[in-house]
């Protein structure tokens, strides 16, 4: 945060600098109005919402700016240890109405606009979210920025400036079709460039060996490409504390200086194009579940921002100390899945061919500065690079990883002796067919501590793709369970709720401490609050509704269950499953109309990556469900289904809020946490769900009779697999399921066409990787239970508040508390206003 780009400390005249940064609502209103002007020469009557948004935005970041300057001062000051959050992703959300919130000026901001007789929500709305994610990865590290804020740890996040985030998702006769995000179109005030904070970056080229003046042997990397990479810095503001820190992305750009030269000596277009490639790096976000084969530009990016990073981490480290021996005492860099892991091999370069450091002191500042958390358990995701492919953009690395792996297979040898399948195995090489580099083993061997996301997956982790490490290194391994921010996902998204929580509390603590949520337990089975918190739902739902009636074709009737299944679409998170389920209710009411049921709608919302065809035709065949469903006279009283078109985190605050059910129906055994399940939960939903990931720790919390479990176990599941799964077996003895498929491959949901969703229904029936059928009756004999426990409504309600009042362990302030104590070892700074 010792920034030589810091803004200067001056002591304005105090009326003058309440403008600025006065937290009331007069002072708020001036400054709106200033901004309006002075910033975008315009005035209130012909303002646009947009041009409103903006000075709204420059008014909340100037009273961030001062707190960020306190606490820039505060941390350099005292040379604090520094987390350095190194993650290809943030998906942060909408700013404007967050940064209200953790200022703690939300209400006195609403009067102030309403006094200028303001559309407080049309402004709002107007904020394009920056999509810098895919998905949970991303989310979790938005979610980690604010509580290391909050836990008032200093601390850097490190990513990509991407131009074009996830893609928009638009559904077209069903299908999906993705639009470039353009989020940066209309300018982005929170973010603050830094133009002269830039760093090079080498690509491609070769090595070159020398002996220094001390007669030791270097090596020179020659790179033949280099671009910079340029900071733009975006503050992150703790709830209900003067901490702000940085969250710096990098842009890359072509260095001033070789388009000139090239000019010079004539080649124009020569030059044009190797700018046109440097810029290209951080220009948009790779999806994933995409094939990574040739995808040269990811390595690229990963390399890119890591360089960039370490560099600025060096460069702080250097600003304050002599040298760089404390290195690791200064800085606790966590590695974000293995995206990068690069890190390692960088950070070595960097101090041996830099800094001129012997082997053995930059490996111990490496392997003690870095740690690495796992986010999958598919054999499929584990990231892995062609050697050809290192060889000709990072040789220089690749001699480095090839030199760490030397040593490190002497260890291995050392410590299983004799054991040559385990080498091969633990090689930071995969030499089976076309020689790759794994970087989950680079990530491993590099790291101090190596975590898991959820207690199964750390287990599962510990037992299965990590084992070799565990058995080597069993004290590198931690459990830090995921957490979600409960300023965003309460009380941003869901201010009804929170104003209950806070009235029945007593006072608003529950959001600085979630634990304080025990509190609501004690008036679990009050009727007055069982009725203020059955009204807080209906509300939610009716805003849903009025939303999904503009944007998704109907207005559902918030007096049936709201049952929600949103996340990214992929096979091992089953939203098939949830689709048979729906198609054998309505074989059952169109075969008896009279069958007991509870009144349903179904919501589905996510994003499939675009080049994965079984998601996509997942996605059509909910829209073909609902289209059939939806106008069938004979149902609808019983029946909705509903797409919500383009999931992310600014349409997940509006669903979290309005769901009765959150379903987390995965595979046991292949979602490493999930995050959403806690998103729903905290907002009173109940779960239907399988023992995966973090939805075992919630049912512990919750209690098991608060929550809806169904399926088979991770074991359960491993050994039939192992025992030969025969998924036609199964579609045969059950005459429900089969019936439900055999309606799908029909064609009554695709207008004859009995070709369509056969990929999709010959897969189940023949191959089912991820035990759809096996897992078949079992949920719907559990949905058959929520039906049942929704008609209690007082029941129902009692187990909702449940849900909230026990949802204190997931919130992400826990999780960091985790990483300090188990991993990081830092301290909060507190900043005095
Ligand atoms: C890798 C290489 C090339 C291109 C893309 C990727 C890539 C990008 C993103 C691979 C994976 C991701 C994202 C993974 C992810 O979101 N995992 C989720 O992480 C959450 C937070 O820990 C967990 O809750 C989820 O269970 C897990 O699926």
């Amino acid at each position: 945060m010792n920034d030589t780009a810091e803004p200067e400390t001056a002591e304005p005249d105090n009326a003058l600098h309440q403008t600025r940064t006065g937290l009331d609502r007069d002072h708020l209103k001036r400054a709106f109005l200033d901004n309006l002007f002075y910033l975008q020469g315009r005035f209130l009557e012909v303002a646009t919402t947009n041009d409103l948004y903006q000075a709204a935005a420059y008014t909340v970041r100037d009273r961030m700016l001062e707190r960020w300057i306190k606490t820039a001062q505060t941390y350099k000051k005292t040379n604090a240890r520094t987390v350095c959050y190194l993650s290809a992703e943030f998906l942060l959300g909408p700013h404007l109405v967050n940064n209200l919130v953790n200022l703690g000026i939300l209400e006195a901001a609403c009067e102030a606009g309403a006094e200028l007789g303001l559309d407080f929500d049309a402004i709002v709305e107007a904020e394009e979210e920056p999509g810098l994610g895919n998905g949970g990865l991303g989310r979790l590290a938005a979610c980690y920025m604010d509580s290391l804020a909050t836990l008032q740890i200093p601390a850097i996040g490190y990513g990509i400036r991407y131009e074009f985030g996830i893609f928009d998702q638009v559904i077209v006769d069903g299908w999906q079709t993705e639009r470039g995000d353009t989020w940066l179109r209309t300018g982005n005030p929170w973010e603050i460039p830094r133009p002269k904070l830039a760093f090079p970056v080498g690509f491609g080229g070769h090595t070159e060996h020398y002996t220094d003046t001390q007669g030791a042997l270097r090596t020179r990397w020659v790179p033949s490409l280099v671009v910079n990479g340029v900071a733009y810095d975006t503050p992150i503001m703790g709830y209900g504390v003067g901490n702000v820190n940085l969250l710096r992305l990098w842009k890359s750009e072509a260095p001033e200086s070789f388009d000139f030269q090239a000019f010079n000596v004539g080649d124009y277009y020569g030059a044009v194009h190797e700018k046109m490639e440097a810029e290209t790096i951080s220009k948009v976000l790779y999806p994933n579940d995409e094939p990574v084969a040739g995808k040269e530009l990811r390595l690229k990016q990963q390399y890119f921002f890591v360089s960039c990073s370490l560099q600025d981490m060096l460069r702080l480290q250097l600003g304050i100390a002599w040298d760089l021996d404390s290195f690791h005492e200064k800085f606790a860099i966590q590695l974000n899945d293995t995206h990068p892991s690069l890190a390692v091999a960088e950070l070595m370069r960097l101090l041996m061919d830099e800094q001129l450091m012997d082997w053995d002191q930059a490996w111990h500042i490496t392997t003690n500065a870095c740690h690495f958390t796992n986010h999958t358990l598919l054999p499929e995701a584990l990231e892995t690079w062609s050697v050809e492919l290192f060889e000709r953009l990072l040789p220089r690395h690749l001699e480095i990883i090839y030199e760490i792996n030397r040593r490190f297979l002497d260890q291995v040898r050392v410590h299983f002796f004799g054991d040559e399948a385990r080498v091969a195995r633990m090689s930071l090489i995969d030499e089976g067919g076309g020689r790759r580099v794994r970087m989950a083993n680079l990530a491993a061997v590099g790291s101090k501590a190596i975590n898991g996301v959820a207690a199964l997956h750390t287990e599962l982790l510990k037992n299965t793709v990590m084992r070799d490490f565990y058995e080597m290194w069993p004290e590198k391994f931690h459990n830090v369970t995921n957490g979600v921010t409960p300023r965003r996902f309460v009380a941003v998204s869901n201010p009804r709720l929170a104003a209950l929580i806070t009235e029945t509390c007593g006072d608003d603590r529950w959001l600085s401490d979630l634990t304080c949520l025990k509190q609501l337990e004690e008036q679990a089975e009050d009727h007055a609050l069982q009725t203020a918190w059955r009204e807080v739902k209906t509300a939610a739902k009716q805003d849903l509704a009025n939303w999904l009636g503009k944007h998704a074709g109907f207005t559902p009737d918030p007096e049936t269950l709201f049952d929600v299944q949103a996340k990214r679409i992929h096979e091992y998170k089953r939203q098939h499953l949830n689709l048979l389920h729906i198609v054998w209710l309505y074989e059952q009411i169109k075969q008896s109309p009279n069958v007991e049921l509870t009144p349903r709608t179904f919501i589905f919302g996510g994003k499939a990556a675009p080049g994965y065809f079984m998601a996509k035709l997942i996605i059509k065949l909910v829209n073909a469900i609902g289209e059939v469903v939806n106008n069938d006279p004979q149902v609808n009283g019983w029946l909705r289904v509903l797409f919500m078109p383009d999931f992310n985190v600014k349409n997940g605050q509006r669903l979290y809020p309005a769901a009765d059910l959150s379903e987390q129906i995965s595979m046991a055994g292949k979602e490493a946490s999930g995050t959403g399940n806690m998103k729903f939960s905290m907002n009173g939903a109940l779960t239907i769900g399988t023992l995966d990931g973090a939805n075992v720790e919630i049912r512990d919390e919750v209690g098991h009779d608060n929550f809806f479990l169904f399926g088979m176990t991770a074991p359960e599941a491993q050994q039939r697999q192992a025992e030969g799964y025969r998924p036609w077996e199964v579609y045969h003895g059950n005459h429900a399921l089969k019936s439900a498929v055999d309606l799908i491959a029909s064609g009554l949901f695709s207008h004859g066409d009995t070709e369509l969703f056969r990929p999709l229904t010959d897969n189940l029936i023949h191959s089912d990787p991820f035990m759809v059928l096996a897992d078949f009756q079992s949920y719907v004999d559990c949905q058959h239970e929520v039906d049942r426990a929704y008609r209690a409504p007082h029941h129902w309600h009692r187990m909702s508040i449940l849900n909230t009042a026990r949802m204190g362990k997931f919130s992400s302030d826990r999780s960091i508390q985790d990483y300090v104590d188990k991993i990081w070892h830092a301290a909060p700074l507190p900043i005095d206003l």
